[in-house]
């Protein structure tokens, strides 16, 4: 079997497991993939989050959650896309605004259902660890069923013209209807697996419109990193943040290893955090629960 053949299958083997299949016992037996090399650098960049991170609190304001509409002129279609407004948020004061894309099984709710960031941030928030902000999970597959059916993958193409969703529906949107800071340096765009690829792709090559960018377990939809950064320079001085991280487990790590290394050679500065998770959703949870205490500090 080639390479890319069992990285699909470990794939959607981990989008089982997340789906719920550990859930009803019935936890698949994932053997170590052989084919990941890890190098000396492949490491944590941070410790694992403290017990009690991810269990919703009493007695600490509460943030919102809700999930609105908004026109596609990308898609021609009304789209939906959740959005969490931090603890009192008010029309008096102006936030900045994270964008998080899900991976190639999910849709506008799988952020909220896999990890939580509305208790993460509520808590977070109250710990004064990370600051108020909006979060907006919106659907990354930019086609007319935008739905996770029948063969996924066969969607892949709808994920990469999603940028021209985000740029010209989504943002607009939402800085439109919210109280939020207009400027890259306060838009992080950030995603799990094929969000991951679109947070490498569109993020890299707009950087006048988001400064901070986090890729988790990013997926082969990722273009490669010298056509991404084809000039350190300009990336190193508009860039407040990238952070990369895989889990050590994860099939599709060679992806982000080459990102890290090219990062690295060219002299762009970015966190590299590898933790011991595969493709899963302890990794996203755990990444996102780092990316947004490091962001709009
Ligand atoms: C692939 C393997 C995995 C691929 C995408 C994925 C586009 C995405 C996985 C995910 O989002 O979880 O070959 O090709």
């Amino acid at each position: 079997m080639n390479r890319t053949a069992m990285i699909r299958i470990s794939c959607v083997i981990s989008m089982l497991t997340a789906m719920g299949l550990t859930a009803l016992g019935q936890e698949p037996r994932i053997e170590r993939d052989r084919s990941i090399e890890l190098g000396p650098d492949d490491k944590a960049a941070f410790a694992e989050p403290p017990a009690g991170f991810d269990v919703p609190r009493d007695g600490i304001p509460h943030g919102k959650l809700e999930m609105i509409e908004y026109e596609s002129k990308t898609v021609g279609t009304t789209r939906n896309m959740q959005v969490y407004t931090p603890p009192g948020y008010s029309k008096d004061k102006k936030y900045p605004v994270l964008y998080l894309m899900h991976g190639i099984g999910g849709d506008e709710t799988e952020w909220q259902r896999f990890a939580h960031p509305e208790i993460l941030l509520d808590n977070l928030i109250a710990d004064g660890k990370a600051v108020p902000m909006i979060v907006v999970m919106p659907n990354g597959r930019a086609q007319e069923n935008d739905r996770a059916e029948g063969d996924v993958f066969a969607s892949a193409p709808a994920f990469a013209k999603f940028e021209g969703d985000l740029l010209n529906d989504v943002i607009p949107a939402i800085e439109k209807r919210y109280s939020t800071l207009a400027d890259p340096k306060h838009r992080a765009l950030a995603g799990l697996s094929m969000g991951g690829g679109q947070t490498f792709n569109f993020g890299l090559s707009n950087l006048d419109t988001f400064a901070w960018l986090g890729a988790f377990s990013a997926a082969p939809n990722t273009q490669s990193p010298e056509e991404l950064v084809p000039d350190s320079r300009t990336a190193k001085k508009q860039l407040e943040l990238l952070m990369i991280s895989c889990g050590n487990q994860d099939g599709l790590i060679r992806i982000s290893q080459k990102m890290h290394r090219y990062l690295l050679e060219n002299d762009v500065p970015h966190i590299w955090h590898v933790d011991e998770n595969g493709h899963d959703a302890t990794h996203w949870k755990n990444s996102l629960y780092h990316f947004v205490q490091q962001i709009f500090q």
